[in-house]
């Protein structure tokens, strides 16, 4: 289903006095307010396939219904996010769990909804039913030559896939590692996944990328082979120019400093992009912002600060994509929170007065420094990033159409309540 501008355009009206309100209100505070917006609509958040139905835990799943049952239906559902908030024109896919059988079909499809490819994902942490050598001791750093060269040639098919679409990177996610002490030489294991990275690395075409994305830890286990960011940064820096670090943010220990990280993996020229979501304990792949979103804005704030040390362009040089499932919200209404919490959060992060802050820390002025970016993160943005999408067509409250449009009961009516979605 598409939803008609038409729909988007009464609902917005129906808002405009409020929101003008709103609006003339937090952005007469602000000088370069026609530049903020811009960036804000330049922003775009990558939308995962593997996250458009109905996740679960390794104990339970409750599904949902009207799910996508194909690669079309969860492009189409990507392109309804994108038409209510136009900040989610991308699709990263995951291989191969949405496999893009007709290429042709498949870019037409994306064309007609505003949709881009973003990162293609491999899979070497599942066995699939017609596949010769198991990965249940790993991938790339398999002991035995064989399996590392099967994982080798699936990451390279994901690259071909990827070309035909227009992708430009490829994500490495490995539950390579070991469950025991002992299990493992953590050296020979760190130099086969490098080597084999290599191979994967040497067919990658001249303007890709390949994000390494590092994780601390899953249940049951006792090490990882990319187990944060010190040993994604070490294959990354081994491989070459073409070889980043993946921060998903629910992949560290407890109480991890992860703005620090960024800040430092940007200063290093290695930071690949995000994986967003957020998390109370493990990588529990909650909405982004529900937890921490102090922490979000941190981050943010390190990723302005650093990007215009780089003279980076924020919305096209580093890859911005979440990564969540959804046990209990709709996924799509799940989806909308977080790309909203995201803008929230870089919009903040422009606001930072970064002469003020920067004299306050030239003068070892902790309370200075702290007051200017809490005042911030209590600036109620959500009015300019709604006017954002105002000017692009999109909704000033995406979920508030998505529940009076009645959205998910049309596609249950569409897809059936028992279509299951391919992924987490
Ligand atoms: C691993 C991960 C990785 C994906 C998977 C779906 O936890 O974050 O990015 O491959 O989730
Ligand atoms: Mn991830």
């Amino acid at each position: 289903m598409r939803i008609e501008k038409f729909k988007i355009e009464e609902h917005n009206h129906s808002l405009l006095a409020e929101h003008k309100r709103k609006f003339d209100f937090v952005a007469a505070g602000i000088d370069n307010i026609e530049s903020f917006i811009q960036k804000l609509i330049d922003f775009n958040v990558a939308i995962p396939s593997w996250a458009l139905g109905t996740g679960g835990t390794r104990f339970g799943r409750f599904s949902g219904a009207g799910e996508p049952g194909s690669i079309e239906e969860k492009m189409e559902d990507v392109g309804l996010l994108h038409s209510l908030n136009q900040s989610s024109g991308a699709i990263s896919l995951h291989i191969p769990w949405d496999i893009p059988e007709n290429y042709s079909a498949i870019k037409n499809i994306a064309a007609q909804l505003g949709l881009k490819f973003d990162a293609v994902n491999s899979n070497t942490f599942q066995d699939q039913k017609d596949q010769q050598l198991s990965y249940k001791f790993g991938s790339l750093q398999h002991v035995n030559k064989d399996v590392r060269k099967q994982a080798i040639e699936h990451n390279i098919e994901v690259i071909k896939h990827g070309i035909e679409l227009g992708s430009k990177a490829l994500t490495v996610w490995l539950s390579d590692g070991s469950c025991f002490p002992g299990q493992l030489n953590f050296r020979k294991a760190f130099q086969n996944t490098l080597e084999s990275l290599q191979e994967i690395y040497a067919a990658l075409p001249a303007d890709w990328k390949v994000f390494i994305e590092y994780k601390a830890y899953e249940p049951n286990f006792y090490s990882m082979t990319v187990g944060d960011w010190g040993q994604s940064l070490l294959y990354a820096n081994k491989l070459g120019p073409k070889a980043y670090t993946l921060v998903d943010l629910g992949h560290h220990l407890p109480n991890a400093n992860i703005e620090q990280i960024v800040s430092l993996l940007l200063m290093e020229g290695k930071l690949a992009g995000f994986h967003f979501n957020d998390s109370k304990y493990g990588d529990d792949d909650l909405t982004v912002g529900s937890i921490k979103p102090y922490q979000l804005f941190l981050i943010f704030n390190e990723l302005v600060e650093g990007m215009d040390a780089r003279g980076m362009n924020h919305a096209a040089d580093l890859g911005w994509m979440i990564d969540a499932s959804h046990n209990v919200k709709d996924p799509l209404e799940d989806l909308m929170q977080s790309v909203e919490a995201i803008m929230i959060s870089y919009a903040q992060a422009l606001l930072i007065d970064r002469k003020k802050l920067n004299e306050a820390q030239q003068n070892n002025d902790v309370v200075a420094a702290q007051e200017i970016l809490q005042n911030t993160f209590r600036t109620d943005v959500r009015a300019i990033v709604a006017e954002a999408r105002l000017r692009t067509g999109g909704a000033l409250s995406p979920l508030q159409v998505f529940r009076q449009m009645k959205i998910r009961e049309q596609l249950i009516k569409e897809r059936g309540s028992r279509t299951i979605a391919t992924g987490l």
